[in-house]
């Protein structure tokens, strides 16, 4: 069973590899390269084709801007069925952007110094990755350098992000706070994803007029950070984002550390390290709700709802032994139960959950990959097992799709995985899950 898993995922990531060296999320709806997939994806090629894994980064770190910022799509070809594509992103209009390759002007969580680490970890032969690892790292570097000296205007540690597709979690309800302090025009335009999957699993075009908003603004400015800083009604310090930041300085302290020298490097990023792991234990818990929650820079008020963000701290090892109880214990309370797979994306007890419907409550497997590793790390074994078991057990039930439906039981006989199928990362990181 375990081998077959593990078979029919590699024929889905091998089927998903393009001729430009890089991975596509999923066939038809996500035609380009994502940036946080592709370091999920390389985790997963690195079990197999430990080429295809470092051509995945490389292809992706290419794209990196003189300014050292990585964006969240590298649009690799002239495909237009994806909205919005390059002609409406223009990263031409920043001085900096790659001549070379056409993306989007935002981000995605910066897992790519840690995927470097598992990518070490996971080979058999360590001084090939290694060297590799020494070619690509200082670009990694320098995107942290990005993020510190343009992303955190109070000087706080924590870094924002502009767009809620910089998060990656793209409808989560939390944004919906947002959304009321925002009246966006009516855009006209014709969206592509709704013809690959049902609408009713995808965001609303009253929430894409709020996306598209968002970025015309920054268009506006060309993109320039500190004039987005001044003039996005988006901007937010997303635990997420930032639990991931810190794991990646983490692991290029790690792995300056096994190549040698970078003094500087390295006490920069341990300078880093402290005051965000302190900010972000002073500013993003809330007591009341146990959990680790969005602050809304812009308004100056915290987000109070809990995702599997929250969570997200485990896996950078933020929070302290206590409060890493209190954290477990609300995960139990509020997204456990023998009804439930865990971990679903929002609050099931919330009003604004939606089981089917993307970041509103489905269960996601890069999420689930990550709260494994942050609880198996803590010593949470039984919540550890439970959370590998239940990512096991949907793959097996409905299929390499890109979200699940958290309830054991739907009372719908119908029911399957959600939106793309044959999805990259949920393949990808079942390889890891299932050969860790
Ligand atoms: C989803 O986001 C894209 C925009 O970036 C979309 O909906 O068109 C998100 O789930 C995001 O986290 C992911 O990286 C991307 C590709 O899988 O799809």
């Amino acid at each position: 069973m375990k081998e077959d898993i593990i078979n029919r995922a590699k024929d889905v990531l091998d089927a998903n590899f393009q001729e430009g060296g890089f991975t596509i999320p999923s066939k038809g709806l996500y035609p380009f390269q994502w940036k946080w997939d592709s370091g999920f994806i390389a985790i997963g090629l690195a079990h197999y084709n430990t080429d295809h894994a470092k051509k995945e980064i490389e292809t992706l770190l290419n794209a990196q801007w003189d300014n050292g910022f990585i964006p969240h799509i590298v649009f690799h070809t002239d495909d237009d069925s994806y909205f919005p594509g390059h002609d409406f992103h223009r990263s031409d209009l920043h001085p900096l952007s790659s001549k070379k390759y056409k993306s989007t002007g935002m981000t995605q969580p910066p897992v790519t110094g840690f995927i470097l680490q598992d990518m070490l970890n996971i080979v058999d032969d360590k001084e090939d990755m290694l060297n590799f690892i020494e070619e690509q790292i200082d670009k990694v570097y320098d995107n942290h350098v990005y993020f510190y000296e343009n992303r955190d205007p109070q000087n706080e540690g924590l870094v924002y992000i502009y767009h809620n597709w910089e998060s990656g979690t793209d409808n989560s309800p939390v944004w919906d706070d947002i959304w009321n302090t925002m009246n966006p025009p009516e855009y006209t335009f014709e969206r592509k994803d709704t013809t690959h999957v049902d609408a009713s699993q995808r965001p609303s075009k009253r929430e894409y007029d709020h996306y598209l908003y968002i970025i015309d603004i920054a268009k506006q400015n060309n993109y320039d950070d500190a004039k987005i800083a001044e003039l996005s009604p988006f901007l937010v310090q997303d635990p997420l984002f930032n639990a991931m930041l810190i794991k990646s300085n983490q692991a290029l302290i790690n792995l300056y550390g096994l190549i040698g020298g970078n003094e500087d490097k390295i006490k920069r990023l341990l300078n880093w390290q402290s005051k965000s792991i302190k900010c972000f234990n002073e500013k993003l818990f809330d007591s009341e709700l146990g959990a680790y929650v969005h602050y809304d820079l812009r308004n100056e008020r915290a987000i109070r709802h809990i995702t599997s963000s929250s969570f997200s701290p485990f896996f950078a090892n933020i929070p302290n032994a206590e409060r890493a109880k209190t954290l477990v214990q609300t995960m139990m309370d509020k997204f456990g139960g023998e009804d439930k797979y865990l971990c679903a994306s929002f609050d099931p007890t919330d009003e604004r959950f939606n089981p089917r419907k993307y970041w509103r409550g489905p269960v996601w497997i890069n999420m689930n990959w990550m709260l494994y590793i942050g609880l198996k790390n803590y010593g949470f074994t039984n919540m550890a097992s439970q959370i590998r078991k239940d990512s096991i057990e949907l793959i097996e039930r409905y299929g390499f799709f890109e979200y699940f439906d958290c309830r054991k039981d739907t009372g719908d006989e119908k029911s399957t995985g959600y939106g793309g199928d044959n999805f990259s990362w949920s393949a990808a990181l079942i390889i890891d899950l299932l050969k860790g």
